[in-house]
């Protein structure tokens, strides 16, 4: 495969950004691989600068649920920024959005619009102190909630790979006040809470981890979550970022029943543009500016395109049967995948349209489960699926997604190159 150009834009690009990314995951160095340069992408094709073709299951880490570059959204598009791109003022496409998310996910009876998931994640945390007067924040190993400071701590996607729990650059102290701890152990949570619970201000949680590669929530560890957060008055924070508008057109917290007192949203809510939210319950949303004293702000929130963008993503996503169908395929996809892998030494861990192949022979039901996977050998398999023309996600810390462009032949062709995986590759 000609990979050349891609690999002059690469020597180009290092000269100006950093690593030649601008989000390190980009770079393909968890998987030795020179990063490609994409020249397009339509429904599940992506097209790199070589020519090269690529059935993608990265979408953009889950943006693109309709597949890529969806007609009806970019004739949205089109006629928004025919209006102009920004105003920094109101405009009526940010109530609309807001009215679309309010409708699906009815715990946000408060909606507040910005450009990233990160972005969201700090404000709710910061709202949750603020409403609460308390400190602590807890989390849990492997999940990853944007690069804020604070969250930076035993995180999973792109600092998984990261020597120590956190970042260089970030003063113990910024940490001081975040605790990590194991997922799915609702016994470490019990003794945590019984320890500090007065002084808990939130528990944040991915309610299905999906930056550790996809892992399941093991049966009451939500409802418990939310029962232990509610008797100490902490706040329950469901970062639906990936898994909202995916697991369902409610996310996880309608799959689940569960009521999150805040919750964050972003990368399919902004249909490919930077737009994400957050949002929960009228008397904590109540507290930010301009209504009361949390602060928190920005320049293109609520953007008029990136509403546009939403809007039209979440109309095709709410017609009758979208999930149903896509759920059904995804269903005979993982029946078949699971067959696949039977002999070989891969785990599936997969829920809705999301899944993780994990290179291990055990079951995975924690980041330190995760870690234990053989990474060389997922990189080997990275590769082998792209000298094939197909995009997987690269980072064994991460999930891969169908979306409702994935064709039964190139599922199919997915699962006979999995079968055909050659361990000498
Ligand atoms: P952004 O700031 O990247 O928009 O969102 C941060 C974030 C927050 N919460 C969850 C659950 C997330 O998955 C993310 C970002 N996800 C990663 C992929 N796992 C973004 C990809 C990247 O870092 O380039």
């Amino acid at each position: 495969m000609n990979r050349n150009n891609s690999l002059k834009a690469y020597a180009e690009a290092v000269r100006y950004i950093p690593g030649g990314v601008n989000s390190p995951v980009r770079a393909l160095r968890s998987v030795n691989a020179s990063p490609l340069f994409i020249q397009k992408a339509r429904g599940t094709t992506l097209k790199d600068v070589d020519g090269n073709r690529f059935t993608d299951f990265c979408l953009s880490w889950g943006v693109f649920i309709l597949g890529h570059s969806h007609p009806a959204v970019n004739k949205a598009i089109r006629k928004a920024v025919s209006n102009g791109s920004s105003y920094g003022i109101p405009s009526v496409p940010e109530t609309k959005l807001a009215r679309w998310v309010n409708r699906y996910f009815p715990s946000m009876e408060k909606v507040r619009f910005v450009s990233s998931g990160t972005e969201a994640v700090m404000s709710a945390i910061r709202l949750a102190r603020g409403y609460t007067k308390r400190n602590l924040i807890v989390k849990f190993d492997g999940c990853y909630h944007g690069h804020a400071d604070h969250l930076l701590v035993s995180a999973g996607s792109g600092v998984a790979g990261l020597s120590g729990s956190s970042s260089a650059g970030v003063p113990d102290a910024f940490t001081a006040y975040t605790i990590s701890l194991p997922f799915n152990d609702i016994d470490a949570v019990e003794q945590l809470f019984r320890e500090k619970g007065g002084d808990i201000a939130a528990v944040i949680v991915e309610p299905v981890p999906a930056n550790m590669g996809v892992v399941l929530p093991k049966p009451g560890f939500l409802e418990q979550l939310r029962k232990i957060t509610t008797q100490y008055q902490s706040l329950l924070i469901f970062d639906e970022v990936i898994t909202g508008f995916r697991l369902s057109i409610g996310g996880a917290q309608k799959q689940f029943n569960i009521t999150p007192d805040l919750t964050t949203l972003g990368k399919i809510i902004g249909g490919g543009f930077p737009a994400a939210a957050f949002g929960g319950k009228s008397e904590i949303m109540a507290l930010l500016a301009p209504d009361g004293p949390v602060y928190q702000a920005g320049t293109l929130s609520g953007n008029p395109v990136a509403m546009s963008a939403g809007i039209e993503t979440l109309k095709i996503l709410s017609q009758p049967g979208y999930y149903e169908n896509l759920e059904k395929k995804a269903a005979a996809f993982f029946t078949e995948l699971s067959e696949a892998i039977a002999d070989k030494g891969i785990r599936l861990n997969h829920t809705g349209s999301l899944f993780t192949l994990f290179f291990t022979t055990e079951e995975v039901h924690s980041f330190a489960d995760a870690k234990r996977t053989d990474q060389e050998r997922f990189g080997r398999f990275f590769n082998y699926m792209l000298a094939n023309h197909f995009y997987v996600s690269p980072s064994q810390f991460e999930a891969n997604f169908l979306s409702g462009a994935h064709s039964e032949k190139e599922l199919k062709r997915f699962v006979k190159l999995v079968k055909n995986f050659p361990e000498t590759f």
